[in-house]
This record gives C-alpha cells, sequence and structure tokens, in this order.
C-alpha cells in the first residue's frame, strides 16, 4: 500500500520569538514509516514546514506542492501527525486528500493531539 505521512505545520503565532521554521525530523513519524517499510509498504514523509520554507512560506504554493505530491504517488492512505497548533492546516490536508484521491482514501490522525483527547474520555 501506498502511504504519505505528513506533518502539518504549526502557524508562525505558535513560534516564539517568531522563529518559525525548526530543522528537525518527527520521530514519530521516523517511526512508523519504519514500521511500515518493514512490512512491504511504499512510505514518503511530507514534512509542511520544509514545502513551507523551499516556497517562501506561501502558503498557497506549499498547499499545491503537497497537493501535485498526492497526484503522483495516489497514496491510498495519508497519515497526519498533529501537536494541537498543526490541525488547522491537518484539516486543510485530509479535504485536499480526499479531494484529490477520492473519499475512499484512509486519512488517520495521529501524534499528541489526537493521543490527548482520546486519553481524556
Ligand atoms: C521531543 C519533543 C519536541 C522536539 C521534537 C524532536 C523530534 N525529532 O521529534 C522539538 C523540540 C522539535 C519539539 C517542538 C515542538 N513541540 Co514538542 N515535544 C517533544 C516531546 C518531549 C517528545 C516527542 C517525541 O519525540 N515523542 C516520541 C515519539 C516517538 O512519539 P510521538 O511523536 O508522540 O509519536 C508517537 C505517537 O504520537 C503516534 N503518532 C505520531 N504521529 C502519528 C501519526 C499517525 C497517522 C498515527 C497513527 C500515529 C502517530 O505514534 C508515534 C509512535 O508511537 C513531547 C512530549 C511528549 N512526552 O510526547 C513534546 C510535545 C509533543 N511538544 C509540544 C509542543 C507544543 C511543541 C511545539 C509546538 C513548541 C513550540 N511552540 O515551538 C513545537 C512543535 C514543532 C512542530 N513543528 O510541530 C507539545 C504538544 C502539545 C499539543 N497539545 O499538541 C508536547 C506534547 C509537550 C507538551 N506536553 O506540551 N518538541
Amino acid at each position: 500500500m501506498n502511504v504519505l505521512l505528513v506533518y502539518p505545520a504549526p502557524p508562525p503565532s505558535a513560534w516564539p520569538k517568531g522563529a518559525f521554521r525548526s530543522r528537525w525530523i518527527p520521530s514519530g513519524l521516523a517511526c512508523i514509516a519504519t514500521v511500515l517499510r518493514r512490512g512491504g509498504h511504499q512510505v514518503k514523509i511530507h514534512l509542511c514546514e520544509e514545502t513551507l520554507e523551499l516556497n517562501q512560506y506561501n502558503r498557497a504554493a506549499a498547499r499545491a506542492a503537497l497537493q501535485a505530491q498526492m497526484r503522483e504517488f495516489r497514496p491510498e492512505l495519508v497519515g497526519l501527525s498533529l501537536v494541537t497548533s498543526g490541525v488547522p492546516e491537518g484539516a486543510i490536508v485530509a479535504e485536499d486528500a480526499k479531494t484529490l484521491l477520492g473519499p475512499q482514501t484512509l486519512v488517520v490522525a495521529g501524534g499528541p493531539h489526537p493521543t490527548a483527547l482520546v486519553s481524556s474520555y
């Protein structure tokens, strides 16, 4: 199965002192990608912050770049890793996945925000 793992970018307001882009690989998504690859799946990781930087922080251009990757890779499952501040962009990514790839596309959200919500019930 083709799996696209996406780390939506928190908005600039979530960052202290206006510093926006940090250079890091989310270890949670890296763990999941490793397990899936060992299971024989094709996995790509898309870091929205990186795409934003490559597109001079133009959100529309960064969104178009992720849409292009969806059209080319045709993932059957899109996994989102969400901190709370990344939820608004995560909703946009989920909507794009369903619109571009079809309603049968699985969209799964994980990470600190969903974990906190589940454990609060
Ligand atoms: C290390 C860390 C960082 C590092 C990350 C380093 C790295 N390489 O990953 C740095 C310093 C960069 C960082 C930055 C920030 N962090 Co931080 N960070 C942590 C910390 C201490 C550990 C995270 C971690 O690596 N866990 C280990 C990995 C393996 O676990 P994981 O990422 O949670 O992933 C697992 C599950 O969540 C799940 N999962 C994750 N993604 C997905 C996706 C799918 C589809 C599925 C099914 C499952 C799944 O599976 C993974 C494997 O078990 C947590 C606190 C904590 N105890 O979790 C805070 C924490 C995640 N950070 C937090 C915050 C707020 C931030 C910042 C927004 C702070 C800021 N204002 O700058 C930024 C966000 C950066 C960004 N771009 O999003 C909050 C998030 C709170 C919230 N409500 O969402 C936390 C929970 C701390 C807290 N209690 O406040 N952080």
